[in-house]
């Protein structure tokens, strides 16, 4: 048997620094934090954290918005910390992926700022940069993932630079090999202080079309269910980026190179793209350019149907067979799915056994192992950009990013301050504390299954086949040289198939 990379089938467990742990009282979690309860995340029995950014930020968009890649925030910590941790995890076997935002900086970068003070400037031309239309309009009708247009004007240069997200968030030409050449030197920087991976931030948005052509008209009607949060009027004519790019596929290629040398791995966000499994081929497939994609399909809609999980194994049986997808119920954009599909325990529980059983590497989302719902933030709370464009229609992204909660400790003991958000009271039901106290917990749920991820090769690496969903019940197995096991999962409240409600079999043979 070949010796399966620790990446592939792996289970990666998501950290959001500001909301994990805070150590020095200021109600936002730090990297001193996160090493505290490292054992915690060991104890999991997961493979690897993926840490969202820490990294030198104004925290318009908390810390997706990097003003000095080679920098930790203080808010987070200093450098030494970040030592400390790595030294920990590894110490504990956990590897550590951290996650680069390189599609876009900061504009308070000073890439940035010396690019807007002129033309001619050595970081000029490191920012996509365009003259207005004749009548002053912006050079095409491309939109913001955020809302409005994706264009903004700046008066000292009198030329429009694109945003795909904020404002504040300036899009950095890749077209321009020295900035290709700085962010793999800034990648290797952090491959010396020794992470093992990357998670790679709206990967498939790098390469903008350099003949700034307009976007066509919509392929397809916007269904609200399709992309997570689910409703965003202007997003619709994000499918530029669906264009085939040849020049991203070279510059992952150089990526991946850099990366062989380090025995690390990376998992590319593929977001807000009619072509994601495509693309999920074109870089993760036989050649190889990551090693696994980020796929949305489990991060939205209004339920998780037994027959939609099977037509997306369907549809990348056909479109992506090569490819390896890491899979996500989910994260820090999305309503947590508790809330979105209004699961019981025993429904989240059942998921939770179907999603580790499933050909492909999972990320879990720190509290979805506790069950946490969705918390509900007032208007006055909120601290998303996203949700204040949009409120109330969408509400933002809050609801998911509200603290952990280890103990009946202030704070569920998170920290001594108040915290950046507000920690909803049914949280406080569903500590860490008083879910190891209970053989029956969520919390032991999820160490089961991760468990018995670990414990089956065949889970974790064999093949999928059979697939089948017959009303709620879904179907499938998975083997390799060593065994065989038969999965067979009732998605509903009631008996079906001969299961009880919610109840998964497996069964080796
Ligand atoms: O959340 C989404 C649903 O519409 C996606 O479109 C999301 O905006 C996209 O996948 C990119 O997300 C990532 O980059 C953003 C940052 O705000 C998100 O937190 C991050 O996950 C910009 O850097």
């Amino acid at each position: 048997a070949t010796k399966i990379d620790w990446w592939k089938g792996g289970v990666i467990y998501q950290i959001y620094p500001r909301s994990f742990q805070d150590t020095t009282g200021d109600g936002i979690g730090d990297l001193a934090g996160i090493t505290q309860r490292l054992p915690y995340v060991a104890s999991l029995g997961v493979d690897a954290v993926w840490i969202s950014p820490f990294f030198t930020s104004p925290m318009k968009d908390f810390g997706y918005d990097v003003s000095d890649y080679r920098g930790i925030d203080p808010l987070f910590g200093r450098m030494e910390d970040f030592d400390v941790l790595i030294e920990r995890a590894h110490e504990l076997g956990l590897k550590v992926m951290i996650d680069l935002v390189m599609s876009h900086t900061s504009d308070q970068h000073p890439w940035f700022a010396e690019s807007r003070a002129s033309r001619d400037n050595p970081h000029a031309d490191w920012y996509v940069w365009a003259d207005p239309k004749p009548d002053g309009t912006p050079p095409n009708n491309w939109l913001s993932i955020f809302g409005g247009p994706a264009w903004h004007w700046d008066a000292r240069r009198e030329q429009y630079y694109l945003h795909n997200f904020l404002v504040s968030q300036p899009d950095l030409n890749f077209h321009n090999p020295a900035v290709q050449d700085e962010l793999l030197d800034m990648a290797r920087f952090w491959l010396d202080r020794g992470v093992d991976g990357f998670r790679l931030d709206t990967v498939n948005f790098y390469f903008h079309d350099a003949q700034l052509r307009d976007n066509p008209p919509l392929a397809r009607e916007l269904r609200k269910s399709d992309t997570a949060p689910a409703v965003n009027p202007y997003n619709h004519q994000s499918h530029r980026f669906d264009k085939s790019q040849p020049e991203n596929v070279a510059f992952l290629e150089r990526f991946a190179a850099l990366l062989r040398g380090y025995g690390a791995a990376v998992i590319g966000e593929i977001g807000d793209s009619e072509r994601a499994l495509e693309l999920l081929e074109e870089y993760t497939g036989v050649a190889g350019r990551m090693q696994m994609s980020y796929v949305f399909d489990f991060l939205s809609g209004q339920d998780l149907a037994a027959t939609r999980i099977s037509e997306v194994f369907d549809t990348l049986h056909s479109v992506a067979p090569n490819s390896w997808p890491c899979w996500a119920m989910s994260n820090h954009d999305v309503v947590r799915h508790i809330s979105r599909w209004g699961l019981s325990d025993p429904a989240a529980k059942a998921y939770a056994t179907v999603l580790l059983c499933l050909k492909g590497s999972v990320c879990l989302y720190q509290g979805e192992e506790l069950g946490l719902p969705e918390a509900d933030i007032a208007f006055d709370d909120l601290q998303d950009p996203y949700g204040k464009e949009f409120w109330p229609e969408f509400k933002g992204r809050d609801g998911c990013r509200t603290p952990m909660v280890w103990d009946m400790g202030v704070n569920g003991g998170f920290s001594t301050a108040k915290p950046w958000l507000p920690i909803p009271h049914a949280h406080l039901q569903r500590t860490v504390v008083a879910q190891e106290a209970d053989a029956q917990s969520m919390l032991h749920h999820y160490r089961w299954v991760i468990g018995l991820r670990r414990r089956h090769s065949a889970l974790r690496g064999g093949d999928m086949t059979d697939m089948c969903a017959q009303g709620p019940v879904l179907t499938f197995n998975r083997a390799d040289d060593r065994q065989t096991l038969h999965i067979r999962a009732n998605l509903s409240a009631d008996e079906a198939g001969g299961l009880r409600p919610w109840q998964v079999q497996i069964i080796e043979g």
